[in-house]
C-alpha cells in the first residue's frame, strides 16, 4: 500500500471533472487501497479520486473511530434526497479551514463498490454530508465555493501564502 499525496487548494487539477469508472479490475482495487490508507493517515473521514490527482468517479469514506468500516462508493449517483442540515465542514485539501455549508439532510443513493456490484444506500446526518461533499469534489467542485467570494479569497491567501512558506523552508 503507499500514501498518495492530496492536492492542496487551489490546485486548478481540484476543478477537474472525474469519469465514470468502466473497468473493475486489480488496479482499481489497488487505488481504493492507497486511498484508504492515505484518508487514515490524513486524518479524515472522507476521499475523493479527485483530491489524489485520479479522475475517476471513486469515493471512499469511513466515520468509524476505530477504521474499520470502509465504504467505497464508485460512479455514485444521488436518486432522492429532502430536507436541509447545516454543517462545519473540513477538507484534507483546505487543511485548518472549518466553515459551515447547507447541504441535504437525506441523500439516497446508487453506487458500485470496487467488485462492479450496483448496491443502494441511504444516509442522513454526517453520512449524507459527506457522500455530497465528497460528490461534489467528483464534479472539481470544492467546499469553500458555496463560501462568500471575500471569505474564499481570503482561505485561497492564506492557502498560497503557507504553500510558498513551505517552499521556502524546503530551500
Ligand atoms: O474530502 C475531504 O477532504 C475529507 C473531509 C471530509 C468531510 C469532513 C467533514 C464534513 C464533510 C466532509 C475530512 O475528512 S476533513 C477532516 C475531518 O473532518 C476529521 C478528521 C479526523 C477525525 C474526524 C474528522
Ligand atoms: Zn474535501
Amino acid at each position: 500500500m503507499a500514501l498518495l499525496p492530496i492536492l492542496q487548494y487551489p490546485d486548478p487539477r481540484l476543478h477537474t471533472v472525474a469519469k465514470p469508472v468502466t473497468v473493475f479490475d486489480d488496479a482499481l482495487r489497488q487505488l481504493v487501497a492507497d486511498m484508504a490508507e492515505t484518508m487514515y493517515e490524513a486524518p479524515g473521514i472522507g476521499l475523493a479520486a479527485t483530491q489524489v490527482d485520479q479522475h475517476i468517479q471513486l469515493i471512499v469514506i469511513d466515520l468509524s473511530k476505530e477504521k474499520n468500516d470502509l465504504l467505497v462508493l464508485i460512479n455514485p449517483k444521488i436518486t432522492a434526497q429532502s430536507g436541509e442540515q447545516d454543517y462545519e465542514e473540513g477538507c484534507l485539501s483546505v487543511p485548518g479551514v472549518y466553515e459551515s455549508v447547507t447541504r441535504a439532510e437525506w441523500i439516497k443513493v446508487e453506487a458500485h463498490d470496487a467488485t462492479g456490484t450496483l448496491f443502494k444506500l441511504e444516509a442522513d446526518g454526517l453520512l449524507s454530508v459527506c457522500i455530497q461533499h465528497e460528490m461534489d469534489h467528483l464534479k472539481g467542485k470544492v467546499f469553500v465555493e458555496y463560501l462568500s467570494s471575500l471569505k474564499r479569497n481570503r482561505i485561497r491567501s492564506k492557502m498560497v501564502k503557507h504553500a510558498r512558506e513551505i517552499e521556502r523552508n524546503n530551500y
